[in-house]
């Protein structure tokens, strides 16, 4: 029994030694000197004989040391992750707020402006930039200004000058009883009103001829009907969309002339009848979105 546990014994200590001369992490021996990275640790076996083996543990230092640098840099690196992650999430939120008070402020000033021709207010929701009296130039001259202006009440007066060019007057309604639109009362001679509105919050404007509701996005300003200047006068104006309820600038009716304003009729042709109608008043409306 003695033999045999004396052959594990001395069996276990060659392969200490082996392992020790054939391992090049532990192989540095330091001849009973003090050396770093070395340790001594008994060996005790069945037979209760001490012995003594001096450990290298610089290889194994090493590696712990990278073995905890790798741990650290690894939740250093995923703290500032989370740390990198939150300052980025709180950046883009407070950005997030400031952009959409900017862009509040902003919007405040975006808007579209037109002339509502035969009222003296704007529609519901538009804000007034000043009302007036329609202006023009007169109905017979073969030159000059073509288009009808919106003339403000609060006039700001330029120089008196001695050439004549007279081209601006009031634009009379020729609304008599046998030319008016459908449901109209008489306006013959009687001055136009108009005014000219901003709507917030709008990037544009179109003027529809040939309806009275607008399309599928855009919102109604007013609708009227299609007027311009006559067609036997040397004179000619652009068309111009008047208020379903249009009103005089004022209560004077005498005939002054100057620019007119008649409603205008279909001429089917060129015009396509259907969906046109022949002779008949051109509705039209004023949309934004
Ligand atoms: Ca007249
Ligand atoms: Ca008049």
């Amino acid at each position: 029994m003695y033999v045999e546990m004396g052959c594990i014994y001395i069996v276990r200590v060659v392969m200490f030694y082996f392992v020790l001369l054939t391992n090049p992490c532990l192989s540095a021996i330091c001849n009973n000197k003090a050396c770093p990275g070395m340790i001594s640790m008994p060996l005790i076996d069945g037979v209760k004989a001490t012995l003594k083996a001096d450990l290298d543990t610089t290889d194994l230092n090493n590696h712990l040391k990278a073995y905890i640098e790798q741990h650290i840099q690894e939740g250093v690196q995923a703290a500032m992750k989370d740390v990198m992650k939150q300052l980025v999430d709180d950046g883009l939120g407070e950005a997030h707020v400031i952009i959409n008070a900017t862009a509040r402020e902003q919007f405040k000033g975006i808007g579209v402006t037109y002339t509502r021709w035969g009222r003296k207010a704007c529609p519901t929701g538009a804000e007034l930039v000043y009302t007036g009296q329609a202006g023009g130039n007169y109905f017979d001259n073969t030159g000059g200004g073509i288009n009808y202006l919106c003339l403000p009440n609060d006039a700001e007066i330029g120089q008196r000058q001695s050439y004549d060019n007279s081209q601006l007057y009031g634009v009379e309604y020729e609304i008599h009883s046998r030319v008016k639109p459908h449901g109209w009362r008489t306006m013959g001679h009687m001055e136009v009103a108009c005014a000219v509105c901003h709507s917030r919050r709008k990037s544009s404007k179109i003027i529809i001829p040939g309806r009275q509701t607008c399309y599928s996005d855009w919102s109604a300003e007013y609708s009227g009907y299609l007027m311009s200047s006559n067609l036997g006068h040397n004179g000619r104006n652009e068309f111009i969309c008047v208020d379903l309820n249009a009103e005089p600038f004022d209560n004077r009716s005498s005939n002054e002339n100057g620019a007119l304003l008649y409603p205008i009729r279909t001429k089917c042709g060129s015009l396509r009848c259907p969906p046109y109608t022949d002779n008949a008043d051109v509705l039209c409306v004023v949309c934004t979105k």
